[in-house]
């Protein structure tokens, strides 16, 4: 059995409810020393896969309390000393049955709202704007098709570059600016190899591949600026095409689009109603 001192006991519970408390306080898009957790989510997809993830972890926690209990039970009243005599029972058709047929269920109780994630995160109906993200070798490039078909590269800041506040790694020349309370479609594709752009905060990653148009969307809830990274292997310079997502207000971006001799939407942008970006009967996955 293990033994703590009384007091280096009280340390750790203290240690770890400080971890626990402190962190959501802390969360942000960056990561902040001792954090638990996901960066703070910014878009409904994102909300959704936090829900997602603390159910899954009641389900892990549970499970792995009833399995490692379990074990302590068997090897404490099974163990040798105790049962010098052995049991031969080598088959019982119930318990057989039940712990083949439980896990079955609680997998199948997992895969429903997972599934239904999965296709709320693919796809949104009534787009207010699309942005068409392109993968390189090795930086992005971005097209705003409604917005006057602005274009621009967006390259890694190296390290000598650097200007004071940039991060290491995480900063380019050109971020992309989107409005937040928008329904972005974002179209993904590459010109080389297989890429993939992932923004966390946001609840996306997908991969770009070359000669196929990949689709997903976000909706920005706070003005703020969102980081990502390639997550698709991509070769030497995979680490070095960083993405920057700077979400600012719809007047706001209004005027990045005309700094950037873009015109505004040609057709006023189709403003989906709040129920129809809603996950169908989530509550009844839950
Ligand atoms: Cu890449």
């Amino acid at each position: 059995m293990l033994r703590f001192p009384p007091l280096r006991l009280t340390f750790l519970l203290g240690f770890f409810a400080f971890l626990v408390v402190a962190s959501p306080a802390l969360a942000d898009s960056l990561p902040r020393p001792w954090q638990l957790g996901f960066p703070e989510a910014a878009s409904p997809v994102k909300e959704q896969m936090d829900h997602f993830h603390d159910i899954l972890m009641v389900v892990i926690t549970l499970i792995t309390i009833f399995v490692t209990v379990l074990l302590a039970y068997t090897c404490i009243r099974f163990r040798a000393k105790r049962n010098p005599v052995p049991s031969k029972t080598t088959h019982n058709t119930l318990i057989e049955i039940i712990w083949t047929a439980i896990p079955v269920i609680i997998l199948v109780l997992i895969a429903i709202p997972s599934i239904r994630l999965l296709y709320y995160s693919d796809h949104i109906e009534k787009p207010d704007m699309t942005l068409k993200v392109i993968g390189y070798q090795w930086y992005w490039g971005y097209v705003y098709p409604d917005n006057g078909n602005i274009a621009f590269e967006s390259y890694l800041v190296k390290d000598e570059d650097l200007k004071p506040g940039q991060i290491r790694l995480l900063d380019v020349d050109k971020e992309v600016v989107l409005p937040i309370d928008t329904n972005v479609r974002v179209l993904m594709t590459a010109s080389d190899v297989i890429h993939a752009w992932a923004v966390p905060a946001l609840g996306v990653k997908k991969d770009a591949v070359p000669g196929r148009l990949n689709e997903t969307w976000l909706r920005i809830t706070k003005p703020g600026v969102y980081y990502g990274q390639c997550s698709e292997l991509c070769g030497q310079g995979h680490g070095f095409m960083p993405i920057k997502v700077r979400a600012v207000t719809k007047p706001e971006f209004a005027a990045w689009v005309a700094s950037h001799g873009g015109a505004p939407a040609a057709k006023a942008p189709v403003v989906a109603p709040q129920e129809e970006i809603v996950m169908p009967a989530a509550k009844s996955a839950e």
